[in-house]
């Protein structure tokens, strides 16, 4: 068990001496067996978590698929080897994704674990054990201190590991860990009632297209407006379908942008947008963001034909995440969903799993949302491209929704509001310049007094600000390195202190879960007030 890419495969490649687990598994287990020192070996690589992710955010079929891999070493398995890569390093983030995914299977599970750490070289370990702090101390103690050291280029590590749980094995009195009958059988009904369920979505799809199909209509002029979350693949989405590399994906889209060429003999105009955070229903968004959804449709006149909602395949859908996609969609219109088309990205991540083994196992928020869009999905790769056959065939399932319309194809644009809002958009643009010349103008200023002041030898900043704000993470920026403990609630105030060009700068941070009153402050300062 263990993240993704953090070396589960290599460890069970050097258990069983050669190169048996050649693909990645992302969605499914897969078990190996073989004879190693005269000893039958049964190895079961489990899909891996993101390695920052807590559980909640792990789909539904990798939850099922740890657990289940319990029922593929009958009668259960002696060990369970936690892999962590050394390079990766082990914050209290990662510690606590492994806590919450290997309690997936109950508390009994520790009793059985065991901590393979894997590097590249040995200076590398030494340099992970030396930084891994409290969240290595947790881990290994949760282990009882199994934990084993395995270097992965080298190929006699196998045998020595393979002692090693041997010797573990051994001292719990050869114990297997088994789950409880009835768990299991759960488990492995609802694998094949999604299954079956997957197999009648695909069919209803497959039907519903081919009697689109009879009803279609020459499109040669295409309109698409990607919507979703921040960081589901929008931008990517639109870098595919355009096979260009319009926008770099790695940086988050603050407004919306155009992009447009010839895709398999049409004109195809994509308009990407900035998403939402998953979790904020519409009126938590910021209104710039709220307005740049209504924009959006301005920009590719005289409107869309379709718009996308991404959607990352890979990651699990919660009730709060449908409603989020629900809120921000209708702002747009209410009538909005006989238009929208479900675009899954992560493709690659599906291995041999289907989206639609995907959609039954997630659970009924997606299902809700699909169901919502008339069963009308479509997955992308969006990592390798390929020939475009992705493209070729999203482009279809848009004519077919398109056929299915009997008078105006795409979505009109109400004139008067949107004109209204460019005008209002425009206004603050012009405020928004004239506020940014006043602090300019104000910098000037307060620069050319600073000349004629004293210097400072010492600045004093206080962090202020409601929970989760980013104080703590602030306050590790201005001083240039990690100070402070991010991620985690701050309960009390804390400084740390920095020489910076030969001043001394000195942060106090402050908790953030109650709100500033002038007690607080008092209080948070207090140890400056001598100084
Ligand atoms: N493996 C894989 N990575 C993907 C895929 N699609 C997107 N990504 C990655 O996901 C990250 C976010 O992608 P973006 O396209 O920037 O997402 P976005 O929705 O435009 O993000 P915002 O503009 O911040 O809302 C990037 O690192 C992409 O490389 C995919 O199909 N497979
Ligand atoms: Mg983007």
């Amino acid at each position: 068990m263990g993240g993704r890419n953090s070396g589960k495969r290599s460890v069970g490649n050097l258990l069983l001496g050669k190169e048996e687990f050649v693909t990645r598994e992302r969605t499914s287990c897969s078990r190996r067996l073989g004879v190693v020192a005269g000893r039958r070996l049964a190895v079961v690589d489990t899909p891996g978590w993101w390695c920052d992710f807590s559980a909640q955010d792990t789909s539904q079929l990798v939850k099922r698929e740890i657990a289940n891999s319990v029922s593929l070493c009958s009668p259960g398995p002696h060990v369970f080897l936690i892999t962590i890569k050394a390079s990766s390093g082990f914050s209290e983030k990662r510690r606590r994704a492994v806590e919450e995914h290997v309690a997936l299977l109950g508390e009994r599970v520790w009793s059985h674990c065991m901590v393979v750490f894997i590097s590249a070289y040995r200076s590398e370990h030494t340099e992970f054990l030396r930084t891994g702090g409290e969240a290595l101390r947790w881990l290994s103690k949760k282990c009882s201190h199994r934990c084993h050291h395995v270097i992965s280029s080298n190929d006699t590590e196998g045998p020595e590991l393979l002692e090693k749980i041997q010797k573990v094995v051994k001292e719990s009195g050869h114990r297997v860990f088994e789950m409880q009958e009835h768990i299991l059988k759960a488990i492995s009904e609802e694998k094949r009632r999604a299954e079956v369920e997957a197999q009648k979505r695909f069919v209803r799809m497959k039907k519903h297209r081919s009697l689109m199909r009879e009803r279609l209509r020459p499109v040669t002029d295409v309109r698409i407006v990607l919507v979703g979350a921040k960081g589901s693949g929008k931008t990517s989405t639109l870098n595919t379908i355009l096979n260009s590399k319009i926008n770099h994906p790695t940086r988050r889209t603050a407004q919306c942008m155009v992009g447009r060429g010839a895709v398999f003999g049409r004109q195809v105009t994509v308009v990407d947008t900035p998403g939402w955070w998953r979790n904020y229903y519409s009126d938590e968004s910021p209104v710039f963001d709220r307005r740049q959804l209504l924009l959006s449709l301005s920009l590719c006149p005289p409107g869309p034909h379709v718009f996308l909602l991404v959607i990352r395949v890979d990651r699990a859908f919660t009730e709060t995440y449908r409603r989020a996609a629900q809120e921000h969609l209708q702002l747009i219109s209410e009538h909005i969903w006989s238009r929208v088309i479900v675009l899954f990205t992560f493709g690659d991540w599906l291995g041999g799993t289907t989206t639609e083994q995907c959609i039954e196992s997630e659970g009924e928020p997606l299902q809700w949302l699909v169901e919502r869009c008339d069963n009308r999905y479509h997955v992308l790769n969006n990592k390798t491209k390929g020939d475009g056959f992705q493209v070729r065939e999203l482009i279809g399932k848009i004519e077919e929704m398109l056929a299915g319309f009997d008078a105006e194809q795409h979505c009109e644009i109400e004139r008067k509001g949107m004109a209204q809002l460019q005008r209002k958009m425009i206004r603050e643009e012009q405020k928004a310049k004239k506020r940014l010349m006043r602090k300019e103008k104000q910098r000037q200023i307060a620069k050319s007094q600073l000349e004629t002041l004293n210097p400072l030898h010492e600045l004093r900043i206080v962090l202020l600000g409601s929970w989760k704000t980013g104080k703590s993470s602030c306050g590790d920026t201005i001083l240039g390195r990690e100070c402070f403990h991010t991620g985690t609630e701050t309960t009390s105030c804390s400084e740390n202190r920095v020489k910076i060009s030969g001043k001394t700068v000195a942060v106090l941070d402050t908790p953030g879960c109650f709100s500033v009153t002038s007690d607080l402050l008092e209080a948070s300062c207090a140890s400056w007030l001598s100084m």
